[in-house]
């Protein structure tokens, strides 16, 4: 870590120097619209980007510096911390496990599918893995890796990709008791969510990732968890709002 450059005064407001044009001065946003992390306004403008001084390391590209110009735009004067993302969480919700299912269902009760019980419905629906795991995808699906959201076609509620793509993180922490208990109650579980200690959270759907040979998760009523620290390149989540 470097000490800060001098010419750099509190935030992004540079000082007036032979560089730098007093009309280019950045302007702190707080705010800005619903956005809720300090932004810095970055006048359009333009500069000249690239390793001036041959510090660069050969292969990285850093040359030849050339102008560059840029629109106007604002950005957030720091990466988004542990907590932005807490907030944003919070004020937003996560998906309970209930929530997916009935969302992923689409009004079908007891499909094993969003669209039916048929793997394959008029082709493929479902962003998963074909060919032999883990040596040889043949993405016959259309997709070796992730699909964009709106790929296929959506359920009868107008979700996307509810299984395959990616798992989806879930508010509860997972239980796997959790249906024997309710199933024991004399009314129906109203908004369940699992209670126990949140060693493992839930994941719904499977993803590209999955195969019939090790993982059939990719169905409505297929459960799974994993530590919610876990960091994972085929894990989403959906937002909700009550
Ligand atoms: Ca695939
Ligand atoms: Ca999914």
């Amino acid at each position: 870590m470097t000490s800060p450059d001098p010419q750099l005064s509190a935030c992004c407001t540079p000082r007036r120097t032979a560089a730098v044009h007093a009309e280019s001065a950045a302007k702190v946003v707080a705010r800005h619209g619903t956005h809720l992390i300090e932004q810095c306004h970055i006048p359009a403008g333009a500069f000249r980007m690239g390793d001036h001084l041959g510090d660069g390391l050969p292969g990285d590209g850093e040359t030849p510096v050339h102008e560059v110009t840029l629109d106007a735009y604002a950005i957030d004067t720091t990466t988004v911390t542990n907590a932005d993302f807490a907030r944003f969480a919070g004020d937003t919700g996560y998906c309970t496990e209930a929530e997916w299912e009935r969302a992923s269902r689409g009004g079908l009760d007891g499909a094993r599918y969003p669209w039916g019980d048929e793997l394959l419905d008029d082709g493929w629906r479902v962003n998963i893995w074909q060919g032999t795991f883990p040596r040889h995808n043949t993405a016959e699906d259309g997709w070796p890796a992730t699909a964009p959201v709106r790929t296929y076609r959506p359920n009868a509620f107008g979700l996307w990709q509810t299984v395959g793509n990616v798992w989806e993180w879930c508010e509860d922490p997972f239980d796997p008791r959790a249906y024997a208990k309710r199933a024991r109650m004399r009314e129906p579980a109203h908004n369940p969510r699992s209670r126990v200690s949140p060693v493992l959270r839930v994941l719904r759907g499977g993803s590209y990732l999955c195969h019939d040979s090790y993982c059939n998760r990719y169905r409505n009523a297929a459960r799974s968890s994993n530590t919610p620290d876990s960091s994972m390149g085929n894990a989403g989540f959906r937002t909700v709002a009550l």
